[in-house]
């Protein structure tokens, strides 16, 4: 146990100076009353320059959150729903000028969707109504791109309505993706003149909602408002009076909007537009208070990349340069966002938690060759979201009939059955939880009883303390849960560590850093132990636990494991403990009855493999899947690149291994483009190539907008085969596949033409072509 006690006495010497600077949302300290507390509880507070750093840590742990966050924090575990023209069309980024007539679903059933996340454990919904192609899945009344346009129910079809009532048909709460990006809104786009985005109109007075009518001529007439709402004025531009509008729209007509999405991707910046995000947040904080505004907005943020991983160091309080409402909220995606050496005089610190998001495909929108991922991986992505103190935002991808697949259906029940039966009994409750250090009014207990409003909280001035709990009989537990009393004292933990008693001395199982609202540890194997200690290393103020809980996952079968495809084109499978497998190559589900692997699989010509251990009992167990895009590099060669790194040399690019790069030199006078030309040693009728990025989440060299070259004889080449840009590749560098009419070509030139970042460079994990239909393969 440590005093921090010179930390208490600059609170002291810092009072009078806190007490001057309360313009920050602050309340003046209680003068009736003796020793008066320094700093308040807020739900902002400012550094200032004089500030100690036991001032700035006191400050950082007195941020509380605000309702609407503490509400939706609890909800943890969220899905997305990406549905739309894309789907049909096989792209992850439309350009607004898609014919609505794309959009015809033959058997839609939004009922399906709310009930794929509530047996998913889900208690949020959110549907991107709108993403950037502009097209709505409600028929707006400001804009003809809509469903409106649309076959689907003749035109008369709501689907933000379908979903909304089959969301309160399941208790499952409801949230709104609308993008700012608006490509069918763009001044440049031919399907639509007069479209309002980039269109230099003044800012002019703006009822909202704005008679349809009267949307450009007199923007000052309103229609009549939602019953049970009022209109608003705000001085805006045409863009700007059309989104809120929308706005206006969803928060209106559906009824209770827990979360309002704003995404901060544009597809196509050519043309700018200001969006006048004050009027925004405004109106909806007037219209759904409850509402949390992600991304680009104040209450939630993106956790920084879209494969489901939080920081293992996720603090919820992070400085902001300016006041929150004249800040941007760009993305925050550096690995350090709130330890004390980034809580510097000057910032306004606030409650800003993180947000992971992640497609259940390799993208988010459904197209046929998108894998789902496994239950197995949906169970790790719980842990590394929920897990280190974030929601969990899971994406589904409805298909072209409007029905999200049966694979999607099954990875996620399953991932839902194993985490409701591992979190089922808390093996700590029933036990006997004491601390070195406890505050009167919060006693150790209150940790163990459920209820996340009630705290043990060590005693005044104590920064770290030990806590152990006594069982009645040993237990056998693999995963360890923290949560902190954040919504009443916010977040103070800096370290901690776990150590188990094992009948003669204490050994240290794991050591970690922050908890927030909910930690996770989970270990490979579990342990069997009657004491468990809890040692609080740091803690920024006396730190604070709402709830300990001990629990032992679901006994599964575990999924075996896939290797990587050999040059030759063979996938090997190996099983833990020596249990049978079964697979499948045909996309569907292995079955008990599948084919039983007894040797190599020959995969030369790319596709899917499933498969699961068979238990002794005949029970299949958790699947593993891997996808193999396009043909095995049997028999390939460099023939030529302008670029390439000592330890990342083209090769790298076809050598069938994921985990090796082809990294061209990463500087400004050998800047891109850059290239590869490849030959296959045979003619081939292809019809596509992939791209696989770098698998070090690093993103150099991330390829964006690329050229596909082929040939037949290395002499003469079709230099028009195919070019493009990977879409949301910046986001979501994932595999990509593009296709394209068939040719027959021996050899291939892959040109870099645009990375994501700018040190003109370019790299690639894997670059392979797509065999034409027909010819074996997808
Ligand atoms: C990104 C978008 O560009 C993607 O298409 C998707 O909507 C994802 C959730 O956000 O920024």
């Amino acid at each position: 146990m440590k005093t921090r006690s010179t930390r208490i006495e600059n609170v002291f010497a810092a009072a009078l100076f806190s007490i001057l600077s309360l313009a920050h949302g602050q309340s003046p300290a209680n003068t009736n009353g003796p020793a008066p507390a320094a700093i308040e509880f807020s739900t902002l507070q400012y550094i200032t320059s004089n500030d100690s750093s036991a001032v700035i840590a006191e400050k950082a742990a007195k941020v509380l959150p605000r309702p609407n966050q503490t509400e939706w924090m609890r909800l943890e575990r969220t899905f997305f729903i990406h549905f739309g023209p894309n789907t049909f069309r096989d792209v992850e980024w439309g350009n607004g000028r898609e014919d609505p007539s794309v959009f015809n679903p033959t058997a839609l059933d939004a009922d399906q969707w709310v009930r794929a996340v509530k047996d998913g454990g889900g208690k949020m919904v959110i549907l991107v109504c709108k993403h950037h192609d502009g097209f709505t899945l409600w028929p707006t009344r400001y804009s003809n791109h809509s469903v409106a346009a649309s076959p689907w129910r003749g035109g008369k079809g709501n689907l933000v309505r379908e979903v909304a009532n089959a969301a309160h048909k399941y208790g499952i709460e409801l949230g709104v993706y609308l993008s700012p990006a608006d490509l069918y809104q763009l001044r440049t786009n031919p399907r639509n003149p007069g479209g309002y985005y980039g269109d230099g109109s003044e800012k002019v007075r703006s009822v909202i909602p704005t008679d349809p009518a009267s949307f450009k001529t007199d923007p000052s007439r309103g229609r009549k408002p939602t019953p049970g709402f009022k209109s608003f004025t705000y001085e805006v531009d045409d863009y700007n009076r059309y989104f809120l509008n929308q706005l206006y729209e969803l928060l209106t007509e559906y009824g209770p909007i827990r979360e309002v999405w704003f995404d901060g991707a544009n597809p196509d910046p050519s043309v700018s537009e200001t969006y006048d995000y004050a009027a925004w947040y405004n109106l909806i904080r007037e219209l759904q208070p409850h509402a949390v505004i992600f991304g680009k907005g104040p209450d939630a943020r993106w956790v920084g990349n879209e494969n489901g991983i939080g920081r293992t160091t996720e603090w919820s309080v992070v400085p902001l340069p300016l006041k929150p409402d004249s800040f941007r909220w760009p993305d925050m995606t550096a690995r350090d966002l709130g330890s004390l050496s980034k809580l510097t005089p000057g910032s306004y610190l606030w409650w800003y938690p993180a947000e992971v998001n992640v497609p259940i495909l390799h993208g988010w929108f459904w197209a046929p060759t998108k894998p789902s991922r496994t239950a197995a991986e949906l169970i790790n992505l719980y842990y590394t979201s929920v897990g280190r103190n974030g929601n969990w935002l899971l994406n589904l991808s409805p298909d072209t009939r409007g029905l999200i697949p049966d694979e999607q259906l099954a990875h996620v029940r399953l991932m839902a059955e194993v985490i409701k039966e591992t979190f089922a009994r808390n093996l700590a409750v029933g036990g006997k939880l004491t601390a070195d250090t406890s505050n009167q009014a919060h006693k150790p207990s209150l940790a163990l009883d459920g209820n996340l409003d009630t705290w043990w909280e060590a005693a005044p001035g104590q920064t770290t303390a030990t806590l152990v709990l006594k069982l009645p009989v040993a237990v056998t537990f693999d995963v360890v849960s923290l949560q902190e009393a954040v919504d009443h004292r916010g977040q103070r933990i800096e370290s901690f560590s776990i150590d188990v008693w094992d009948g003669s001395k204490w050994n240290q199982m794991d050591e970690q850093t922050t908890v927030g609202h909910k930690r996770l540890l989970r270990w490979d194997s579990p342990v069997t132990t009657d004491q468990v200690r809890i040692r609080i290393t740091a803690s920024r103020l006396e730190p604070a636990l709402a709830e300990v809980g001990l629990f032992k996952q679901a006994e599964l079968v575990q999924p075996p494991v896939i290797s990587e495809r050999d040059l030759n084109g063979s996938v090997t499978i190996s099983s833990l403990k020596g249990l049978p497998v079964v697979y499948t190559l045909d996309g569907t589900m292995p079955t008990p009855r599948s084919t039983v692997y007894s040797s190599p699989i020959s995969l030369p010509r790319g596709g899917r493999v499933y498969a699961a251990c068979l238990a002794s009992d005949g029970r299949i167990g958790m699947m593993a899947s891997k996808y193999f895009s396009g043909l095995a590099p049997l028999g390939w060669k460099v023939v030529s690149t302008d670029s390439e790194e000592a330890n990342g040399p083209a090769v790298n690019a076809i050598d069938g291994n994921p985990s090796t790069i082809w990294q061209s030199h990463p500087s400004a006078d050998l800047a891109l483009p850059h290239q590869l030309t490849v030959d296959m040693g045979s003619l081939h009728r292809i019809a596509g190539f992939s791209y696989l990025p770098s698998r070090d989440g690093t993103r150099i060299g991330v390829v964006q907008s690329y050229r596909f070259e082929t040939s037949v004889d290395g002499l003469n080449w079709t230099t028009d085969v195919d070019s493009g840009h990977f879409e949301n590749i910046r986001n979501n560098p994932e595999l990509q596949e593009v296709t394209f009419a068939p040719v027959d070509a021996r050899f291939f030139r892959f040109t870099a033409l645009q990375e994501h970042g700018a040190n003109g460079s370019a790299s690639a994990a894997e670059i392979s072509v797509l065999p034409a239909e027909g010819e074996g393969g997808r």
